[in-house]
């Protein structure tokens, strides 16, 4: 039994510089400072020595709990789990969040872990820290693996709670300054609503919260969102709901309410194409009014054939077409993500696709694209046929740590295929502008010659002519010139060195 009234967050870098507050961890953070409780979140990416810091926090702590989802976050999760349990074999070690929730199994599984929580923490992690500080056995907490006599033991799932009876998120431990260091911004995440009504077969939504939409009322979103932005400083706040949309009227509410209210900050969220396109002009004008600045949507592919296979059957090319002529009249900008490679996607498929988004970089300039590689996350709807599509997926926790879109390979697109595909989403990321979250710290020099280069890369994609690409080697060379500050762990860094094509 442990007496402790501290609780021991950690946050593994995320592989991005992106940085801002851990959403997950803010918000079961609330329920343990209520009860009591004192908390620490040590996140990784502000925080130089981080390992030590961990180690030193858990000395006298009830217990240790980790926030991941999929890919390269399972190498600091591993790495600081494994030190914590050398250094106090007793100590609790729980894993929570997107990882945990998929696969519960296997990562209680993993001989550093002691409880993995399933879904949504807020209820579960106080209900954890009461039980371990009473020393009471772990049955009768809701929604948990726990290790038992080397067995693993799951507990009764926890049915889910709308997002409107949750508490507010414990912004006030978030160290704004420090991410504003990495990011170059000042910014945090903000959830109004909880899951999808849709079920596409590469995402794992449905299967932590289910399809049933639930959000919060626009006077909360509006009162909440002034109040933290004007508390905090903040210049933008990134909605990371996974369908903003779905409740239009909500949406219209929530501008008139931020225009009213005169808020002085940007946002941005993320929607399905068809539910944009629902928006009239003036719609979208109101919310732009409202600071809405950037609207993201999975277009993912321009082949029917593809749609289908991914279950995209709401969306068509022509809701692109107008939500993206549309949000730019109102002056939002547009972002479109890409998935390569999902299964059924040849060639042919791969080329309309490309042609597609360069028209429509052409004809609505301002538009953007982001594209990823299929990566067979646990959970989405077509691992159900990971056998039949030939995907041999890792025995052990650990090997999830490289399933990660900008490397993934596939039984369908390796070596030399492979290699082609990531020099032309290269030469996609130069042929035309796009708008990260960080701030660009860049020099104008260097954006110029980033100008010329996207001309030879404009013309490469529309001839599907890749080879020779001495403009990645330039970019790349720039690249390096740049003065930004990197994040401790950085995706491009836990790259595999560029292959020569
Ligand atoms: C914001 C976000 C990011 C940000 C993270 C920034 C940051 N500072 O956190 C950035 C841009 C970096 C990012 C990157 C990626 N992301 Co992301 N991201 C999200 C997003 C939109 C919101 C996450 C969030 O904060 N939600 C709000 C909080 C309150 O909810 P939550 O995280 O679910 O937390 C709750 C529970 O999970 C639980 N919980 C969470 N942590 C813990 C810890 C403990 C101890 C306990 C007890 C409970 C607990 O309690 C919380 C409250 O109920 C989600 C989608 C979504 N709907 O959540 C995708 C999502 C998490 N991302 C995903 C993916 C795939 C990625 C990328 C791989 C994408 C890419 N193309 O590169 C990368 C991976 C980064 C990496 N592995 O290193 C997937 C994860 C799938 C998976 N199997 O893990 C999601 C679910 C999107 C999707 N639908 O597919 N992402
Ligand atoms: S629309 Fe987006 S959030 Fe909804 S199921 Fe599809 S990918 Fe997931």
């Amino acid at each position: 039994m442990r007496s402790s009234n501290k609780v021991v967050f950690f946050f593994p870098s995320f592989s991005s510089m992106e940085a801002t507050a851990p959403l997950g961890l803010l918000a079961i953070s609330t329920p343990l400072l209520r009860a009591g409780y004192e908390v620490r979140i040590v996140d990784s990416t502000i925080t130089p020595g981080f390992k030590q810091r961990v180690l030193s926090e858990a000395r006298d702590a009830l217990c240790l709990g980790v926030s991941l989802v999929t890919g390269p976050m399972i190498r600091e999760t591993v790495e600081i789990a494994r030190a914590a349990k050398a250094a106090d074999p007793s100590l609790p070690v729980i894993l929570g969040g997107w990882h945990p929730s998929l696969l519960p199994d296997q990562t209680l599984a993993a001989e550093f872990v002691d409880i993995v929580v399933c879904g949504q923490g807020e209820d579960t992690m106080l209900e954890l820290a009461q039980y371990l500080q009473a020393g009471d056995p772990l049955d009768n907490v809701r929604g948990i693996g726990f290790k038992r006599g080397g067995k693993l033991v799951f507990t009764a799932p926890r049915p889910l709670r709308p997002l409107s009876e949750m508490p507010p998120k414990a912004y006030h431990l978030a160290d704004f300054d420090a991410y504003e260091r990495v990011c170059g911004r000042r910014w945090a995440m903000y959830t109004s609503s909880l899951a999808c009504p849709f079920n596409c077969a590469y995402c794992t939504n449905a299967g932590v919260y289910g399809r049933k939409w639930n959000a919060l009322p626009p006077e909360q979103f509006v009162e909440e969102t002034l109040d933290l932005t004007r508390r905090y400083r903040l210049e933008l706040l990134w909605v990371v709901d996974d369908n903003f949309l779905v409740d239009l009227d909500r949406a219209r509410l929530i501008g008139e309410g931020l225009a009213r209210g005169g808020g002085n900050f940007k946002w941005s969220i993320q929607a399905t194409t068809n539910l944009v396109a629902r928006l009239s002009a003036e719609d979208l004008k109101l919310l732009h009014r409202a600071g809405l600045q950037q609207i993201c949507q999975g277009a993912e592919s321009a082949s029917r054939k593809v749609l289908d296979a991914m279950n995209k059957d709401f969306q068509d090319l022509e809701s692109i077409h107008e939500s993206a002529a549309r949000c730019l009249q109102a002056g939002i900008r547009p972002s479109y993500n890409i998935i390569f490679a999902f299964p059924g996607e040849g060639p042919a498929e791969r080329r309309e696709t490309v042609r597609f988004m360069m028209d429509m970089c052409r004809r609505y300039p301002g538009a953007e694209f982001w594209t990823n590689i299929f990566t067979p996350y646990p959970g989405a709807p077509v691992m159900a046929r990971a056998k039949e599509i030939g995907l041999d997926l890792p025995d052990s926790f650990e090997g999830w740590a490289d399933f990660f879109p900008r490397y993934t390979v596939l039984p369908w697109l390796k070596g030399k295929e492979h290699r082609r595909l990531q020099v032309m989403r290269d030469y996609l990321r130069m042929a035309f502008d796009r708008v990260p979250i960080a701030a660009q710290r860049e020099n104008p020099a260097i954006h110029a010659i980033q100008r010329v280069i996207s001309a030879p890369a404009r013309w490469r994609l529309d001839h599907d002519f890749y080879a020779l690409p001495v403009e990645l080697w330039v970019h790349r060379h720039l690249k390096t010139w740049k003065s930004a500050v990197k994040p401790s762990v950085d995706a491009k860094r836990l790259e595999p060195a560029p292959a020569s094509c």
